[in-house]
């Protein structure tokens, strides 16, 4: 086939969660033709398919959600500070019905494949339905962690297992009763912290299969009163600047002093002041709790003292003690998670000690027993931040595969998150080595659209055919990456945002962690320098 027999767009996005509705947005209002397709019945990404019980997201609800546009922040009202699962779907509809972005996407529709092919300088896109179809920008908007890249792990006997079992990643969408249940939850980061305790409230018995304890802070829900929707909505702009400075991508800024120059009791009393507060706010009490162990060490035996004040057998509250340096594993935030664990149908199976070695027909073992179980759900993460990139079949220049670029973990590299060498006129909306999962994502999010978009207005307008990171500066930041990494407490620390969840997967950090504020001066220069970073060609036909 020539490729003029085949459907020809400016640009394809993969996914319509928060990143690919947001580009979409901006590239048809720059008048490019543009298509989405999306695997997902409905848009909303992550939040069309994890649907667990007691799902929320633990950024604050004015903060999560598109900050660009004054009618959106209006017309909409978040009923509770933190926003639950259904209602971030909910919102998500109302952006795709507000902004018109239905018509451009493609629901129930899989991207098997993107070839760049040189010839013709454009990217060949391949569908699950045999469809192909041409673009010039191919553009990820797959997320972080997705459904379609989960960890599940392979404990032996899975297939023997007569009981029902879910992923809180990929969880039913219809109703799943736990009534007069014995349930198992494998795992407790956020999806297994959030669901026991709503797990707990119908289950008839609940057994947490814990092999890390995590630090869990209380999120301190409340539904929002009139006045405070009227003062985040009247506060729009201000939270804005702040959310975009910021080191996290949320409006707030750590204290500038370390842990360590305040007094004992002091610190106690700002601790205290954050745990009742509520939220994430309390990993920013001092500047240096993230690279300081002695610091951070007061924060971590502050929680480490609260577990012990709530749960009520105290050999158990101390099989709930984390040790690892606190928030270097993803701070999880808690609706009366370990106040579960004083219920008398709420057990704590340790499987750090006695690990689970198989199924069996009728639920786990592990060294020490069997435990029937009506219901498994595996609360067990994702493959993070290069999985959901690499369950598409991604060849760039010369034929080069994306998942054999990154094969080695130390090889994963990107120029700034946003693209990488060999794979010309792609972008990846929060890619690896941008700050993404280190902050709230809606912002990282909209820096990402924004300069990306920037970036192909000035492409169009100069001109330009194809543009590709140049691999000696993606080779320096990635170093970068990796130097900014190693001055923080999280190279102490084993977890998802190094790929040490996943089993076989070569380990790397895969997040830029100098900040969102400073990572958007970064991008700045790159766009006032003409883009530096990146090579670029032009083409000799575009005057026509
Ligand atoms: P996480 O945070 O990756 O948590 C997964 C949990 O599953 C964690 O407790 C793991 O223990 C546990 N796990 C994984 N594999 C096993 C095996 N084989 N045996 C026992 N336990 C296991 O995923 P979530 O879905 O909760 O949260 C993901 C992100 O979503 C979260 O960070 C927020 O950003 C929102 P481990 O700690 O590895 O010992």
């Amino acid at each position: 086939h020539n490729h003029q027999d085949f459907p020809s767009y400016d640009a394809i996005i993969v996914g319509a969660g928060f990143s690919g509705m947001y580009m979409l947005y901006r590239l048809r209002e720059r008048g490019l033709s543009v298509r989405v397709f999306e695997k997902g019945a409905g848009v909303g990404g992550a939040w069309y398919w994890s649907r667990y019980p007691g799902a929320r997201c633990d950024s604050e609800s004015h903060t999560y959600n598109f900050t660009f546009s004054e009618t959106l922040y209006e017309e909409w009202s978040w009923r509770s500070r933190y926003p639950t699962q259904p209602e971030i779907l909910e919102y998500l509809n109302f952006v795709a019905d507000r902004l018109q972005l239905r018509e451009d996407i493609e629901l129930e529709t899989e991207i098997r494949a993107a070839h760049f092919d040189e010839e013709i300088t454009q990217w060949r896109v391949y569908l699950q339905d045999g469809r192909q179809l041409i673009c010039k920008y191919f553009i990820t908007a797959v997320g972080c962690l997705s459904a379609h890249a989960k960890n599940i792990p392979k404990i032996p006997g899975y297939s023997q297992y007569k009981g029902e079992s879910y992923h809180t990643g990929t969880w039913p969408h219809h109703e799943v009763d736990f009534h007069g249940k014995k349930v198992g939850i494998i795992g407790n980061g956020s999806s297994g912290i959030q669901s026991l305790p709503v797990i707990a409230e119908t289950a008839a018995e609940v057994y947490s299969f814990q092999r890390t304890p995590q630090y869990a802070i209380p999120a301190q829900n409340h539904p929002y009163t009139e006045e405070e929707i009227n003062e985040y909505k009247a506060n729009r702009l201000d939270t804005r600047k702040k959310m975009f400075q910021s080191h996290t991508g949320y409006p707030f800024f750590s204290r500038p002093i370390s842990a360590l120059e305040e007094n004992q009791f002091k610190r106690q009393e700002i601790y205290e002041t954050a745990w009742k507060k509520g939220g994430f706010e309390i990993s920013a009490t001092y500047n240096d709790l993230l690279i300081n162990e002695t610091s951070n060490e007061t924060l971590s035996q502050f929680v480490r003292d609260k577990i012990k004040q709530v749960v009520k057998d105290q050999s158990l509250a101390e099989k709930l003690l984390p040790t690892y340096p606190i928030a270097t594993k993803r701070l999880v935030l808690d609706t009366n998670y370990y106040e579960s664990f004083n219920l008398p149908h709420v057990h704590f199976v340790d499987v750090k000690s006695a690990p689970i070695t198989q199924f069996s027909e009728k639920g786990i073992c592990t060294t020490g027993r069997e435990y029937p179980l009506d219901m498994v759900v595996f609360a067990t993460g994702y493959d993070g931040m290069t999985g959901p990139l690499l369950t598409m079949d991604i060849k760039g220049r010369g034929g080069e595969s994306l998942k054999e670029k990154w094969e080695h973990g130390a090889n994963v590299s990107t120029y700034l998150g946003v693209a990488t060498n060999l794979f010309p006129n792609m972008f990846m909306i929060t890619g690896p080595q941008s700050p993404s999962v280190a902050t709230n994502m809606p912002t990282s999010i909209e820096q990402h659209v924004d300069w990306i978009d920037r970036f192909i207005a000035y492409i169009e307008a100069e001109g330009i055919e194809m543009v590709e990171a140049n691999a000696q500066q993606e080779e320096t930041w990635r170093i970068h990456c990796e130097e900014v990494y190693r001055q923080t407490l999280y190279s102490k620390t084993p977890s998802w945002y190094s790929g040490a969840n996943v089993e076989g997967k070569p380990e790397a950090f895969l997040i830029y962690l100098g900040g969102l504020g400073q990572y958007g001066k970064i991008l700045e220069n790159c766009a006032t320098s003409e883009y530096s970073g990146f090579d670029q060609h032009s083409s000799i036909t575009k005057s026509m």
